[in-house]
């Protein structure tokens, strides 16, 4: 059994990428909804119906574990998938809950106390639609964190890596970066929250400076999936080989995966 990955486009292949690397034995079926991308624009409902049509697709696929490998679905989705849509036996993951758990330095599933965190200022840096839903922030608050967090829309950003553009999406970065520390001057933290965001890491971290510590998403929520694959290996099933699936046309999103990842990925139509 695959472990089912699914994004609005190709920016959940930084997060396969990392699971992958984490866990090479593990068999993966990526889902792209290029179709209709990008989310980050959409409203609340329609990301909630493409992203359960997602989902039950990677069930076909025999993947009843599917993490959600975009801020803007998990933001959207996840917490109303799991009240009252999800079946028993499926389970569906975000991307939220391990860049709380790296802030915290606290595991899910963990009851011991909240420790006093550390870090008390922190920016966040996502799609339109992450930022106005608010998820990070209701996340935080459901476990009484303490910590502020001043979010930055970054539009543009995502067009910019998808068309390629480097120079555009450094540009972009550096006006966000710059109108976020207007308004919270020193933050200790910065969090990456779209899954696109790591392909322009080293732009983040230049504009915020060497004092800031920016956390990479896929790194922290493979080692997360990791963990949640060793408290519940019945989801780890054997499997063979990671497949490649789009809504969209499979021969341009393979060549743009390719140039976005810089090695040869292979999509088949869903
Ligand atoms: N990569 C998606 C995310 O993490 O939010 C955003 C892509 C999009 O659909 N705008």
């Amino acid at each position: 059994m695959a472990v089912g990955v699914f994004d609005s486009g190709l920016g959940g292949l930084t997060v396969l990428g990392a699971v992958a690397a984490r866990m090479p034995d593990l068999p993966l079926v990526y889902l792209g909804d290029n179709r209709h991308a990008p989310y980050g624009v959409r409203d609340a409902d329609d990301i909630f119906n493409l992203t359960c049509a997602g989902v039950e697709r990677l069930w076909d696929e025999g993947c009843d574990l599917v993490l959600l490998a975009c801020n803007t679905a998990s933001a959207a989705a996840l917490k109303r998938m799991q009240e009252k849509w999800l079946p028993a036996d499926k389970r569906v993951l975000g991307v939220f809950v391990p860049m709380i758990e790296a802030l915290t330095e606290r595991r899910w599933g963990d009851n011991s106390p909240p420790r006093e965190v550390e870090v008390k200022h922190v920016a966040l840096f996502a799609t339109p639609a992450t930022v106005a839903s608010r998820a990070f922030q209701r996340e935080l608050a459901f476990r009484a964190i303490g910590v502020d967090v001043e979010a930055q829309p970054c539009g543009g950003v995502v067009d910019a890596i998808e068309m390629g553009d480097e120079i555009l999406a450094e540009a972009l970065v550096a006006s966000h970066v710059e109108a976020l520390l207007r308004r919270m001057p020193h933050p200790e933290a910065a969090i990456l929250g779209c899954t696109h965001y790591p392909l322009v890491q080293a732009a983040f971290q230049n504009a915020l400076g060497p004092n800031v510590r920016v956390y990479s998403q896929p790194d922290l929520v493979a080692e997360s999936l990791e963990d949640y694959l060793d408290r519940h290996p019945r989801m780890r099933g054997p499997g063979t080989q990671s497949r490649f699936l789009t809504t969209g046309d499979p021969v341009r999103v393979s060549g743009k995966a390719t140039q976005f990842l810089r090695h040869a990925i292979r999509f088949e139509s869903a």
